[in-house]
């Protein structure tokens, strides 16, 4: 089955072709030629992934799906939240440096440290039908950045029942239990029952 994929970030699309069986064939926008920026301004994951897909929808007609993603803090009232990618810069480039180190502070004197990384893949199917998948990992924020695998928070975050970062535990294993995962194995299994 082909499924165009509605993101410009390629760490993730590595991610979504290599969790997902290779019965889908993941189209790239860059395999579109779309490099246009796609204006995420809703209030949530689901209103953001829904612009995402609606868009490409919109543009080729295709089944597509989109994944709306962030890093949840609690103890921080939900931050970053909607707005993880432009955390530490709300306008201009992504910085995930930035964005990394400015958690690490505003956590400096917080006793609670949990967090969850959460996707809301949005997609929708040739007759035009909107399904929504949500997946969470739970986990804590560490007290510096470690390893240099993956991308954006990763190298702080430590999923419950590991003592290593994602950036440190690598492709396997985030892959397996990962936010993403969960919510493209629920995509998965939706389109195998249905097709
Ligand atoms: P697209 O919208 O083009 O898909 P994006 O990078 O803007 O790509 P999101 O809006 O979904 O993606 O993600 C917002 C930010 O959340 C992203 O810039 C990262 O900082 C963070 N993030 C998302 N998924 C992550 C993951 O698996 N690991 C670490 N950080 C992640």
């Amino acid at each position: 089955m082909k499924l165009v994929f509605a993101t410009h970030n390629s760490k993730k699309l590595i991610e979504v072709r290599e969790i997902l069986p290779t019965q889908f064939q993941i189209e790239s926008l860059v395999d579109r030629h779309f490099h246009e920026e796609i204006i995420e301004d809703a209030d949530t994951f689901n209103g953001n992934a829904l612009i995402k897909a609606k868009t490409i929808f919109d543009l080729f007609g295709e089944s597509c799906f989109a994944d709306d993603s962030g890093l949840v803090v609690p103890s921080l009232g939900g931050l970053p939240g909607v707005k993880s990618a432009r955390y530490a810069n709300d306008e201009g480039p992504v910085d995930h440096l930035a964005n990394n180190l400015k958690l690490l502070d505003a956590l400096n004197n917080e006793r609670d440290r949990s967090a969850y990384f959460i996707t809301v893949i949005c997609l929708i199917l040739k007759n035009g039908e909107i399904k929504y998948f949500e997946g969470r990992v739970e986990g804590t924020i560490s007290k510096s950045m470690q390893g240099d695998k993956g991308f954006g928070y990763d190298p702080i975050f430590i999923p419950n029942g590991y003592e290593n970062t994602f950036a440190q535990l690598g492709a396997e294993i985030k892959n397996e239990i990962s936010h993403r995962a969960r919510a493209l194995n629920m995509m998965k299994d939706y389109l195998v029952e249905m097709f």
